[in-house]
């Protein structure tokens, strides 16, 4: 049996660390039926009609947020979150600017929208970035970010953005285990310097600001994916890790040793708890907890080893794993784990960290026929769970209670995630489910050797599981939520009466002021034309010296639905994007003595390309 299990264990290895298995599982043609006459009316949304649902799906290394409408699968906007962004000018206006800081790009893997007891409220959607260790929120009024938190001590938070119940917290854990602070030591002392530290985020909705309520040392393990409990389980949250073996290299190999690997179970009230009573010690300006010396929040759960995913039914009642190296899926019970806990049935220690016995928490291990590659699991609310299989390149449909396999559909090509309709709320929709698909292969007209990645809508109304649309996303989608589109209440113009230092309504009350050898214009934009002072010859020429410092506050007073101006200066490499009543701030020095002109770059009226001035910088000496 061992010795079976290694090789299935051998088969899946081979199998993720190559693309040949994928020609042995999906020669099998494109078996797509999107193309169909009826699948056709049910995504199609006639013109005038919206979109049921938003989809919000994460970018990937392009560091941005893509929102969708579903069924139609059309892609409707790009937020940008965490890389620059010339279409709105996103990393070059002040606001943005200040929030990127060093960083050019990020690395964006599960969006998160806000909950308020256990279902989406439409109000926020936050995100992390696996590149450079950031978490970002963004305001759903407007689709724009609003801020963004560098965390310290990590290295990739890869698991997150989940968030508990009434968004009280997301937490960050660390993919790679580094020292605290990404302080030098040698890979020789991993066990003793390296750590796996877990951050939990706050978000204070009155300032508009993320913070760092307090970190958790972990064992230098690689923590995967998490998931907040929900009703009885709403003071836990879960999360898989891998590497448990601490291998410092090849980790494809050294990382798959064992049989075993640990899903971390912890009570972040407990945590909470022992943070307010001084159990931690200060790092890099952190609370530290050490789990080791202060016991009674986290406990670990053996599963089936690399395990990738781990999903909380809507009910709160189980968490589901999926190991990617077994052809199985271990439903754990909440329950059990309390009572195991209770009782103190524990089967040792690691690191520190009170290990769980596997058969007091696990209720049943689901094993397809034929399964390869369980990623990721969501749920329809009628009792039915949905994997992924990566290898097998489909979605398997089974009963949470009894194990049982109820349906299957093939999709195109190997889903990462997959996401329901309203699928991490306490009440999935149950109607829709769309495949997030690592390889589009011959999917789309070819664009050459590298090829978007795919999303494939999936009908669940009906009896049997029906693909009926796809649209191609690039790249990359790791995870996206779909939420009910009137929980959304966006607004059409910024308000007016909004108290900003720098807004000008009124082209008489335009200026341009010297202080010593810094500008500063207050302009406004309207079609079509820009006015940086109303009482001069020419109201749209910005005149500089060589050397100064210039900065720029410009309000758009056309408060009209989606007349939206740019501001570009040719050969300065600056734009940016002034919302219909919006304010914005640009800032740069004048380095570059010459003749610059400016203009609008959206366009905006019959006579956008009358929009347009200059910026005079006057040579020094
Ligand atoms: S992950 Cu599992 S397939 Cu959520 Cu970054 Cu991509
Ligand atoms: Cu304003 Cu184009």
């Amino acid at each position: 049996m061992k010795k079976l299990i290694a090789a299935i264990s051998g088969l899946v290895l081979g199998a993720l660390a190559s693309t040949v298995i994928f020609a042995d599982f999906n020669d099998n043609k494109n078996t797509n039926q999107a193309g169909t006459a009826t699948n056709a009316q049910k995504v199609y949304v006639p013109f005038g009609q919206k979109d049921e649902y938003y989809l919000f799906a994460s970018g990937g290394h392009s560091g941005q947020m893509f929102i969708y409408g579903v069924p139609s699968m059309r892609h409707i906007r790009t937020i940008p979150v965490f890389s620059h962004d010339s279409a709105t000018g996103y990393g070059w206006d002040k606001h943005s600017k200040k929030m990127l800081g060093k960083y050019t790009w990020g690395d964006l893997h599960h969006p998160a929208l806000s909950e308020k007891g256990g279902e989406y409220d439409g109000k926020y959607l936050f995100a992390t970035d696996v590149g450079n260790n950031r978490a970002a929120v963004m305001d759903l009024k407007t689709f724009t970010v609003k801020d963004i938190l560098e965390v310290p001590n990590t290295g990739g938070p890869h698991c997150a953005a989940f968030v508990t119940q009434n968004t009280e917290y997301m937490f960050l854990p660390t993919r790679f285990a580094i020292p605290f602070g990404h302080k030098f030591a040698s890979l020789d002392d991993f066990k003793t310097k390296y750590k796996g530290v877990m951050s939990a985020v706050t978000f204070d909705e009155k300032k508009q600001k993320l913070s760092v309520a307090y970190q958790v040392a972990l064992p230098p393990w690689s923590f995967d994916l998490s998931d907040a409990g929900k009703k009885i389980s709403k003071d836990w949250a879960v999360m898989t890790t891998y590497n448990t073996e601490e291998a410092t290299t090849e980790m494809e190999i050294n990382a798959s040793q064992k049989d075993r690997d640990y899903i971390v179970l912890f009570n972040w009230k407990e945590l909470e708890k022992m943070i307010a009573d001084g159990k931690f010690d200060m790092v890099n300006g952190m609370k530290m907890l050490d789990p080791s010396k202060h016991k009674g929040a986290i406990y670990l759960v053996p599963t089936a080893k690399s395990p990738h995913g781990v999903d909380v039914t809507p009910d709160g009642t189980r968490f589901i794993a999926s190991g990617k190296l077994a052809p199985a899926m271990t439903v754990f019970s909440f329950e059990k784990a309390f009572r195991a806990i209770k009782d103190k049935k524990f089967a040792g220690e690691q690191e520190g960290i009170p290990v769980l016995d596997y058969d007091s928490v696990m209720e049943r291990e689901v094993n397809p026929e034929n399964a390869l590659g369980p990623l990721h699991t969501q749920f329809d609310g009628n009792g039915f769970a949905y994997t992924t299989m990566f290898i097998s390149s489909e979605i398997v449909k089974w009963n949470i209670k009894t194990g049982e396999t109820v349906d299957r559909v093939p999709v195109q090509y190997s889903p990462g995630h997959a996401s329901a309709a309203e699928g991490d709320t306490v009440s999935p929709d149950g109607k829709y489910i769309i495949a997030l698909n690592k390889i589009a292969k011959d999917t789309y007209l070819s664009v050459g050797p590298s090829h978007p990645e795919s999303m494939q809508l999936i009908d669940l109304s009906g009896k049997k599981m029906e693909i009926i649309q796809s649209a191609p996303v690039d790249p990359e989608p790791h995870y996206a939520q779909m939420i009910k589109a009137d929980k959304i209440k966006p607004i059409v113009v910024y308000d007016k009466d909004e108290k900003r230092p720098d807004s000008v309504w009124n082209q008489k009350d335009t200026s341009i002021t010297r202080k010593g050898n810094v500008v500063e214009v207050h302009g406004v934009a309207l079609r079509s034309k820009f006015i940086f002072d109303g009482k001069a010859a020419r109201k749209d020429v910005i005149n500089v010296k060589e050397g100064d410092k210039v900065v720029i506050h410009l309000t758009n007073i056309d408060l009209d639905q989606d007349i939206t101006h740019g501001f570009g200066i040719n050969s300065y490499d600056l734009n940016m994007e002034v919302q219909p009543g919006q304010t914005q701030t640009i800032e740069f020095t004048a380095n570059k003595a010459g003749t610059y002109p400016l203009y609008c770059t959206n366009f905006c009226s019959a006579l956008h390309q009358e929009m347009n001035g200059y910026l005079l910088v006057e040579p020094k000496g």
